[in-house]
This record gives C-alpha cells, sequence and structure tokens, in this order.
C-alpha cells in the first residue's frame, strides 16, 4: 500500500506524503480516510437525486458534513472510527438508494462511489490505491477538484460548529454537496471547476457568517480582553480545538469541582466571550500553537480535551491523558461520546481524571490582549479612522492563517518585528502564536496586534475590511490601506483565502510555501486572476507590501 496526501502546507518535499504523513497519519489511516471521503461522494450524489425529488436526507447532509471534518489535517487519527464510519456511510447511501426505488426513481448514475460494496477494514484498504487523489489522471483537473474538495472540508468545520449550537444553512449543505458530486464527474472541464471554486469562496463566508452567528448570538460579542498565561495551583484541563460548544458545556460540568480549565491554541479566544469569562475557574490560556504540544502537555500535568484539530500523535508519557471528541480521534485515546438530544456531553471522565493530576507547572507569565472581533472593532471604529486620517497608521497588515512545525515559519515573527511602527496586524488563527507574545505596543491606545479570533473569525476581519471600506467611500476594497500576507497550513485555511478571493481581495501573500496541490496551470490562474503571491524575504517583503 502507498498513500499519497498533499492537503496541508506540511506535503513530504512540497509535493505529498506517500509513506506515512508529516502529521503522523499513517498510510492505512490515510487510506481509510480516502474511502470514507469517497463514499461521502456516493451519498452526495444519492442525495443530489433524492433532493431533485424532495427526499433530501438531513442525516446524509450531516453525514458529509462529519464525514469532510474528521479527514481534514490532524483532526481524526482512529483507523477503527473511520472504519465504522465508511460502513455509516454505506448503509445511509443504501438506505436512501432504497427510498428512492420504493417511490420509482431509479439512480442512473454509474459512479463507483454509488454502489461500492464493502465491509470491513480489509475491503476499504483495497479499493484505496484506485479511488485516491491520483486515480484523477490529468493533472489540472486533479488539482481543481482537490482545491474544491479541500475548500468543502474547511467549510464543513464551520458548519459543524455552528451545527453544534443549532444553526443551519441549508444552501451552504446544498453546496457542500454539489461540490462533491461535481468531483465525481469525470466530464467536467477545468473552468466549470474554476466556476465553482470560487463559489466555494462565496458559500465560505456564508458558513462563517453563520458561525459568527451562532458563536455570538450563543455566548456574547468577544470584547477585549487581557488574558492569563500563567498558571494556578489547582488541577486542570486544558481544553483544544475550536468548538465552543464543548467549551460552554466543560465550563459548566468543572464549575465547583476544584477543577480549573485553561484553552490551548486555537481555543484561546473563548477567553473572549462574556459568557465564558464569568467562569471563576476559567484560567487563561496555556501554551501556544498546536505543534508546541509535545512539550507543552507534558509540563501541564493534566488530562486535555480535543474538540478538533490539530492533535500531534501523543507521545507515551501523556496519551493516557488525551481526550477526543466531534470529528477528533486517536487511536487508543479515551473519546467522549457524542451529545444526544436535549442533553450535554459527559464530561464527568475527564474532570474525574483531572481531580487526580498534579496542578499545571507554569512555562510562562503576564498576559495577552485579544477580542478584536468585529463588534469590538466597531466600536472603536472612529478611533481607527482618526489614526487612519491622521497618518498615526499608515497601514494594517492582514496576518491571519495557521501556524505550522517548520523552520521558515520564523519568518511571520521576523516579519512582525520589522514592521513599521505605524502599521497593526491584524490577525486570527493559530498564525497569531507567531508574534502575539512580541513586544509590539500600540498606537494611540490601539494594540498593534489586534486578535479577532479563530481562524473562522477571519470573517470579523472581512466585515471590519467593508465597514472601513463604506466609512472611507472607497469604491474598491483594494483602496483600502490593507495588505495580506496570510500564512496556511491546514484546509481551513484554503476556505478562508477563498472567502476572501470571493469578497474581491487581490493580491494576497501566501506562504510559508505554495500548495502542492495546486499545478502549475492552477496556480496561474489564481496568480493572474488575483494576484496572488507567495513570500520572499522578510526585507524584500516589506519593501514590496508596506513601504511601496
Ligand atoms: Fe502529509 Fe499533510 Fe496529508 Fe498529513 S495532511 S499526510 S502532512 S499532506
Ligand atoms: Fe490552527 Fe490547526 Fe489552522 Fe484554526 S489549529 S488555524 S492549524
Amino acid at each position: 500500500m502507498s498513500m499519497f496526501c498533499y492537503q496541508c502546507q506540511e506535503a513530504a518535499k512540497g509535493e505529498g506524503c506517500t509513506i506515512k504523513g508529516v502529521c503522523g497519519k499513517t498510510d492505512e489511516v490515510a487510506a481509510l480516510q480516502d474511502v470514507l471521503l469517497f463514499v461521502s461522494k456516493g451519498i452526495a450524489n444519492v442525495n443530489q437525486l433524492a433532493a431533485e425529488n424532495d427526499m433530501a436526507s438531513k442525516a446524509a447532509y450531516k453525514f458529509m458534513v462529519d464525514a469532510l471534518f474528521i479527514t481534514i489535517t490532524n483532526a481524526n487519527f482512529d483507523a477503527n472510527k473511520i472504519v465504522a464510519k465508511i460502513k455509516d456511510g454505506i448503509a445511509l447511501r443504501d438506505a436512501l438508494k432504497a427510498e428512492l426505488a420504493d417511490k420509482g426513481i431509479e439512480v442512473t448514475n454509474t459512479d463507483h462511489s454509488i454502489s461500492y460494496k464493502g465491509d470491513s477494514m480489509e475491503d476499504f484498504l483495497k479499493v484505496a490505491p484506485a479511488i485516491g487523489i491520483l486515480s484523477i489522471e490529468n493533472e489540472d483537473i486533479r488539482s481543481l477538484k482537490e482545491l474544491l474538495t479541500y475548500g468543502v472540508k474547511g467549510m464543513a468545520a464551520y458548519a459543524e460548529h455552528a451545527f453544534n449550537l443549532g444553526y443551519e444553512n441549508n444552501d451552504v449543505a446544498e453546496f457542500m454537496q454539489k461540490a462533491l458530486v461535481a468531483t465525481t464527474n469525470k466530464e467536467i472541464t477545468a473552468d466549470e471547476l474554476v466556476g465553482l471554486v470560487l463559489e466555494c469562496g462565496k458559500n465560505g463566508v456564508d458558513v462563517m457568517a453563520l458561525l459568527d452567528k451562532a458563536n455570538t448570538e450563543s455566548y456574547g460579542n468577544p470584547e477585549i480582553t487581557s488574558v492569563n498565561i500563567g498558571v494556578r495551583n489547582n488541577p486542570a484541563i486544558l481544553i483544544s480545538g475550536h468548538d465552543l460548544k464543548d467549551m460552554e458545556e466543560l465550563l459548566k460540568q468543572t464549575d465547583g469541582t476544584g477543577v480549573d480549565v485553561y484553552t490551548h491554541s486555537e481555543m484561546l479566544p473563548a477567553n473572549y466571550y462574556p459568557a465564558f469569562k464569568k467562569y471563576e475557574h476559567f484560567v487563561g490560556n496555556y501554551g501556544n500553537a498546536w505543534w508546541k504540544q509535545k512539550e507543552e502537555f507534558e509540563t501541564f500535568n493534566g488530562p486535555i480535551l480535543f474538540t478538533t484539530n490539530c492533535i500531534v500523535p501523543p507521545a507515551d508519557s501523556y496519551k493516557n491523558r488525551v481526550y477526543t471528541t466531534g470529528a477528533s480521534g486517536f487511536d487508543g485515546c479515551t473519546h467522549i461520546a457524542d451529545r444526544t438530544e436535549g442533553k450535554q456531553k459527559d464530561f464527568s471522565a475527564i474532570i474525574e481524571h483531572a481531580k487526580k493530576c498534579a496542578a499545571p507547572i507554569e512555562i510562562e507569565t503576564g498576559e495577552i490582549i485579544g477580542g478584536f472581533a468585529h463588534n469590538q472593532v466597531l466600536q472603536l471604529a472612529d478611533k481607527v479612522v482618526d489614526a487612519v486620517k491622521g497618518g498615526a497608521i499608515k497601514k494594517f497588515v492582514v496576518m491571519a492563517g495557521c501556524d505550522g512545525r517548520m523552520n521558515n515559519r520564523n519568518y511571520y515573527t521576523d516579519f512582525a518585528n520589522e514592521l513599521p511602527d505605524d502599521t497593526v496586524i491584524l490577525t486570527a488563527g493559530c498564525a497569531k502564536y507567531r508574534y502575539n507574545k512580541l513586544p509590539l505596543g500600540d498606537i494611540g491606545g490601539i494594540p498593534r496586534v489586534l486578535d479577532a479570533g479563530q481562524c473562522n473569525d477571519s470573517y470579523s476581519l472581512a466585515v471590519t475590511a467593508l465597514k472601513l471600506q463604506e466609512v472611507f467611500g472607497l469604491d474598491d476594497i483594494n483602496d483600502l490601506p490593507i495588505v495580506y500576507n496570510i500564512a496556511w497550513y491546514e484546509q481551513k485555511a484554503v476556505i478562508v483565502l477563498l472567502a476572501l478571493l470571493s469578497l474581491g481581495v487581490k493580491n494576497i501573500n501566501l506562504g510559508p510555501t505554495l500548495p502542492a496541490f495546486l499545478s502549475p496551470n492552477v496556480a496561474n490562474i489564481l496568480i493572474e486572476n488575483f494576484g496572488i503571491g507567495g513570500i520572499t524575504t522578510v526585507e524584500e517583503d516589506i519593501k514590496s507590501m508596506i513601504l511601496s
């Protein structure tokens, strides 16, 4: 068996992982994820036919969202869980086919994903090579289909979080289905796929808006907050990932138990929400971006809850303290089951575990400031506009996105350090950890790093940009004094990028390397139509992006 995966920025040699994922994904898990995606495509085809006959299955939409999320980089490494999910998918697809047959509706599409039968891990591993990425021969079609798939994976993650809070958008679900169907179409042209990629961006904006609404209506608007990065002397749980519903229920269930709660990596922005800040035992944030977890989980001492990506395969020394829930999973780690209708998830096992652990070891002290989501920034709009008009702020630099392991990501720390004092960084996502602890100061009380939140809160940055465009009376969003130097790693960054393109943003610099899944022709389309560029050296890029 030989895997092939090139969906993230750390794809081996900048081409693709073929023996084992740099992320730690085994060839077996990679193959099973391919089959899960393949089965989801079969469901998409059948459910599209059902939708055309007013018989669309909600369970099918939900399945596709879950499955896409499970295959995101660093979300789920649990082979058995993926096998079970594939079997569920096949059963769901066949039940839907039977319902259609009962109504005399025949599925005429002959795509293998619609008829594939398999029943065991062995079967799934056998079919995998024939249905993987490299089964698409034309490299441009393959590139566009994968770009679309990764955009939809990012959408699925955000749709799932919104769903968990009771927010759904049928158009978004239908688009994901349409995109999956398109990836099985052997006749589709490159132009048609480009059209779908752009439509994906528009749906990306919509799903991020939906999640923004879900988060803010459920937990209030994020507000400027100083987040403690030191520790207290109580046993504690560290919560990572992006799911705020899990955050809410964990805080409720730990309240009064003597167990503290800290956020890790992408959960840091939970500290900015009024509904969470009120808990006395919610201490602050511990550590940095996802890829530093091996050292940080060691010293944390207590159990860690992953609500989503990014998991690094855990060392044996702390593996028994790692819990997963939702789309995340890791072989041998305890998985906390989904909530059943009207009930909370049961976090009692992790809470009891925490009580037996020592308090975290302090690895740093002080505070970091965040909470500059759109509502908060718009309250400061007058101040910001005055600072721009008066020349105190010359440029905003959007440095949102992801962090990752590669040494060349030091570029982003150096870039932030070297920016002139009259620039302000707008950020979201775990990319922020490259510069959010630097002493960059403020401009007339406006911090020089404005953190809007998680990667999905890049939506907030777009809302802020659109508001500034209105205030300054500009016709084109690209006339604002905003430049984009975005770092990417996994597929949520792909949807954020496509969303920005759909809002008309041009000349985005993307690093630290361009995606391996862009064929030269597809990369050219992005360069020619949107001015997408890579990064070079800090000196050169400051010159071209800021000083020019
Ligand atoms: Fe490699 Fe990234 Fe795929 Fe993991 S997700 S196998 S690191 S390309
Ligand atoms: Fe980070 Fe994984 Fe992308 Fe949500 S946690 S931004 S990398």
